[in-house]
């Protein structure tokens, strides 16, 4: 049984009037909110809850939250099992700073750094026959494990433990060999995947959101909500470079929406929660000679737009937070929303200006958005996060082309330029263990497949060649269904702990128009 069904069932269990006659606030939060937030409130699978970070929401909202739950996260819903009283007292005591300030500086992010095999002291030849740019992670967010797939014949070549709750895309450097993986609680984890070895590791922040890799594959950035920062990393043996402190010219501090890496732009560009900017930071270009590696896949284009010196940040002013985002093929538009925001708004990198605004009401998940081909323009699609539609957007004047009825809020939509469908999930609601399937030309639903019945279906991923789509069954009982990606017949079925993300090399690496980057 998932873990927040057992902490409601104890709940329900427990009942409302014990709940409010027995405990203190810090009793009822060790009881209900420690499992997944932190002993010390610092955060784990969910985020910290600290005065620095619920600075958005109001002490209502806190107290609704507590009560009805929490749209599109694992929040639960403790409204049935604790009373009035235990809820407004649990409110209170989380928007209350601790006795200890949490501190996580430079000089911790060191003392964590291992590095059980330094940068070249590996063969450079992979330990397997498979194509090493076909291979798939799995994330087994059932067991914190993660699982390597051949992507030819969708054989497990390996299996391993991973840090505790990773979340986001891990990240691949260009030529595939190296993937980084992000955990909530802010390790990032390099795995060599032609050894199948951890070879470093270090703790970013105590609470992270995820993690970018430069195009060269040469810096890693990891953006935190606790502290509230990003953190700059050399590649090869994750040694910390810089820490930038997120705040504003008033020294008005924001935890990080999440941080992305812009090739053609050079530059990591970063969407902060709690203040109305969006940073650019440049990493070096291949003819400053800080860029020494051999590592350089992708050829990279000149920068545009800016003349920030690297490592440098440029601020870009926007009219609204950005909770979630989404960039445009070419990198020189972002488009964001902000959680409780009507809408999402377009905003041109190079002049920061707002450029179109979008009608997408009911929470769009940019962050899931995927692009396309269609007569002659490119469009844009997302699922929403609490309305059963997926909105179509023509990326040519950002006009609303389409809205599809779909059987419930989705999460995740994946396609492959190869292939003339794209997949979108059912995440929430009695139909979650749905998915359906869009003809890319029509702009129609043409199937709803249900490969698990009673079971979360979620997430899917491509192939190299777009051949063949893998599907998570979200389910410590789960698996990872392949399907042929043209007749949509199911091929193998893997059994797996709860399947999250699956990402493929070559996709990832190429930054493949149907996937996530
Ligand atoms: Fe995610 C990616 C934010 C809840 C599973 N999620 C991301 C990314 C962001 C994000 C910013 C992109 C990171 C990257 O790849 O670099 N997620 C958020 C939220 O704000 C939200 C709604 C609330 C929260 O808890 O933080 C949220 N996410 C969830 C879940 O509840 C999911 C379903 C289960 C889980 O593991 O926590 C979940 N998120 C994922 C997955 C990805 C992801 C599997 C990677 C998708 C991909 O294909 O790249």
């Amino acid at each position: 049984m998932p873990r927040v069904c057992l902490l409601l069932l104890t709940l329900l269990l427990a009942g409302p009037v014990a709940a409010d006659a027995a405990a203190g606030p810090a009793d009822l939060y060790a009881e209900h909110c420690a499992a997944c937030h932190g002993q010390a409130r610092l955060g784990g699978m969910g985020p910290a809850l600290l005065p620095g970070n619920l600075s958005r929401l109001s002490p209502e909202a806190t107290r609704a939250v507590i009560r009805d739950g929490r749209a599109a996260t694992q929040m639960p819903a403790f409204g049935d099992a604790l009373g009035d009283e235990a809820i407004d007292a649990l409110a209170d005591w989380v928007r209350r700073p601790p006795a200890e300030p949490p501190t996580w500086e430079m000089a911790d992010i060191v003392a964590s750094q291992r590095v059980p095999h330094p940068f070249g002291s590996l063969p450079d030849v992979p330990v397997f026959d498979a194509d090493p740019l076909n291979l798939f992670v799995v994330v087994e967010s059932g067991d914190h494990h993660a699982s390597v797939l051949d992507g030819d014949d969708f054989e497990r070549i390996h299996r391993f433990p991973t840090r505790y709750a990773l979340h986001g895309g891990p990240k691949y450097t260009p030529d595939g060999r190296y993937v980084f993986f992000g955990s909530r609680d802010g390790w990032i984890t390099k795995f060599d995947l032609y050894n199948l070895e951890v070879v470093a590791e270090v703790r970013a922040g105590l609470n992270m959101r995820n993690i970018a890799v430069s195009a060269d594959g040469r810096y890693v950035m990891a953006a935190n909500y606790l502290p509230h920062s990003l953190v700059l990393f050399d590649a090869h043996d994750l040694d910390p470079m810089r820490v930038y402190p997120v705040a504003d010219a008033a020294g008005e501090s924001s935890r990080v929406s999440a941080v992305y890496a812009a090739p053609p732009r050079g530059s990591f560009i970063a969407a902060l929660k709690d203040l109305r900017e969006v940073w650019e930071i440049p990493w070096p270009q291949p003819s400053e000679p800080v860029v020494a590696t051999g590592h350089m896949a992708t050829p990279l284009a000149p920068r545009h737009g800016h003349d920030t010196p690297s490592f440098e940040v440029r601020r870009i002013p926007v009219p609204d937070y950005l909770d979630d985002f989404f960039f445009d093929p070419g990198y020189r538009h972002v488009i964001g929303a902000a959680r409780g925001g009507e809408g999402g708004m377009v905003i041109d990198l190079d002049s920061g200006e707002r450029v179109a605004d979008l009608p997408l009401e009911g929470m769009p998940h940019l962050g899931a958005g995927i692009t396309w081909e269609y007569r002659g323009r490119r469009v844009m699609a997302m699922p929403h996060l609490s309305r059963a539609a997926v909105s179509i957007i023509d990326m040519s004047d950002w006009s609303l082309l389409e809205t599809l009825e779909t059987d419930g809020p989705g999460f995740f939509m994946r396609s492959h330029a190869d292939s003339p469908y794209a997949w979108v999930d059912v995440f929430f609601g009695p139909h979650r263990d749905r998915v359906h399937v869009i003809d890319k030309a029509s702009l129609e639903i043409v199937e709803t497949l249900t490969p698990a019945p009673g079971k979360t279906a979620a997430h899917v991923e491509f192939d190299r060649d777009g051949e063949h789509a893998l599907l998570s069954i979200w389910d410590r009982e789960g698996a990872v269904v392949v399907y042929d990606a043209e007749t949509l017949e199911e091929r193998r079925r893997l059994p797996m702990d709860k399947p999250s993300g699956k990402y493929n090399v070559w996709n990832k690496t190429r930054y493949e128009e149907g996937t996530s980057h």
